[in-house]
């Protein structure tokens, strides 16, 4: 009897062995668990010695690959000459029994899923080994996660969403820096920001629970680096109505593009368009125009904004504004003096910020005076 327990006690050391052995082997790998099982005809009134006219049972040694969904057995006989039989109970919904099959090459299962196989060896001239079950579970992948980059509208930078491929995954990535170095391996929380120039690669996998992990994913980028803004030259001539706007790039081999609001009653925007020439601004009103730069290979500069007026030519002493100086503009001129009218700056003719009846009289004068040239 003591004999008996014995043996007992070996067997089950040797299927757990084996199945240690795997463990640790897909612990390695983290892609895949194994479950040591002992077959039941170890049990009860089954367990039996080992003598030398029985055939030694068979070991098994499991394996997954990195990043492949299967899981691939060998077995082996541990005496020369033995022929191996097996048979596997594949996973639900099948769940059944195959027939016992004998065993020539490396077994593989894709499909996901809990399996067990039982396996024997019989050399010739000897009873059949115990039968040894082997337990393992082919996992299933997660799905890859995807990389997305929205570069910014006229800005350095862009950002980076990754977006996750199942439900309750979590999402694994890495960044590559322009200078090659690497971030630490980070569990994704949100869009990523990128400003400074240069080109970046990140990384990603998912871990669904339960399975194991996608692929890793890969997506480079550029942030391209800003063109300088533009800078403006305004300037109205002297007895013009009129102003002048020149717009230059400050860095080499820029286009420039612009647009102008117009004074009301328009006061719309204009197109944007390219710049090529100077732009010339006759109608009277306050004008806005904006300018950006872009180089070839940079995102666009800045916008930059420029503001001016176009003034009327003020002659002072036509008060009435029709171009001419004449009796009718002394006129007028009393009227908005006797009635407090608004003034206008033809009004003060004499120039000394004031409108007084001494403009009166200064345009008389004036008037007097052409009229005897
Ligand atoms: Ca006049
Ligand atoms: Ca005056």
């Amino acid at each position: 009897m003591l004999m008996r327990k014995i043996t007992f006690f070996l067997i089950a050391v040797a299927a757990l062995a084996f199945a240690a052995h795997a463990s640790e082997f897909s612990a390695s790998s983290g892609t895949t668990s194994v479950e040591p099982a002992v077959e039941n005809s170890l049990s009860g009134l089954g367990v039996s010695t080992q003598d030398d006219s029985q055939t030694s049972w068979p070991v098994y040694y499991g394996f997954s690959e990195d990043g492949v969904v299967g899981y691939n057995v060998e077995i082996s006989a541990t005496e020369p000459n033995c022929t191996l039989y097996y048979r596997v109970r594949y996973p639900d919904p099948d769940g059944e029994w195959s027939e016992w099959m004998k065993y020539t090459d490396m077994l593989m299962f894709t499909e996901p899923g809990h399996y067990r196989i039982e396996a024997y060896a019989v050399a010739p001239g000897k009873s059949p080994s115990q039968t040894i079950a082997y337990e393992f579970v082919v996992m299933e992948i997660t799905l890859n996660p995807t990389i997305s980059v929205t570069h910014f509208e006229g800005e350095p930078g862009c950002c980076v969403e990754i977006t996750e491929s199942e439900p309750n995954s979590t999402i694994y990535y890495s960044i590559k820096y322009p200078n090659g170095d690497y971030s630490d391996l980070m569990v994704y929380d949100g869009t990523l920001v990128f400003n400074e120039p240069g080109i970046y690669r990140i990384e990603a996998y998912a871990i669904a629970p339960g399975k194991i992990q996608s692929e890793t994913v890969s997506y480079e980028f550029a942030v391209e680096e800003q063109t300088s803004w533009p800078v403006y030259y305004g300037f109205s001539e002297d007895g013009v109505v009129g102003y002048n706007v020149e717009i230059s790039a400050t860095e080499p081999n820029c286009t420039l593009y612009y647009r102008v609001r117009y004074p009301d009653p328009d006061g719309e925007w204009s197109e944007w368009m390219e710049y090529t020439d100077m732009l010339m601004f006759t109608e009277i009103g306050r004008y806005r125009v904006e300018a950006y730069a872009a180089a070839p290979g940079k995102t666009p500069s800045q916008t930059i904004a420029y503001e001016f007026v176009v003034m009327p030519i003020v002659q002072p002493g036509d008060v009435n504004r029709d171009g001419i100086i004449g009796i009718e503009d002394v006129t007028t001129l009393i009227d908005i003096i006797l009635y407090k009218s608004t003034t206008t700056p033809e009004c003060d003719v004499n120039q000394d910020g004031e409108v007084t009846i001494a403009d009166v009289t200064d345009l008389i004068d004036y008037i007097l005076d052409h009229d005897h040239q």
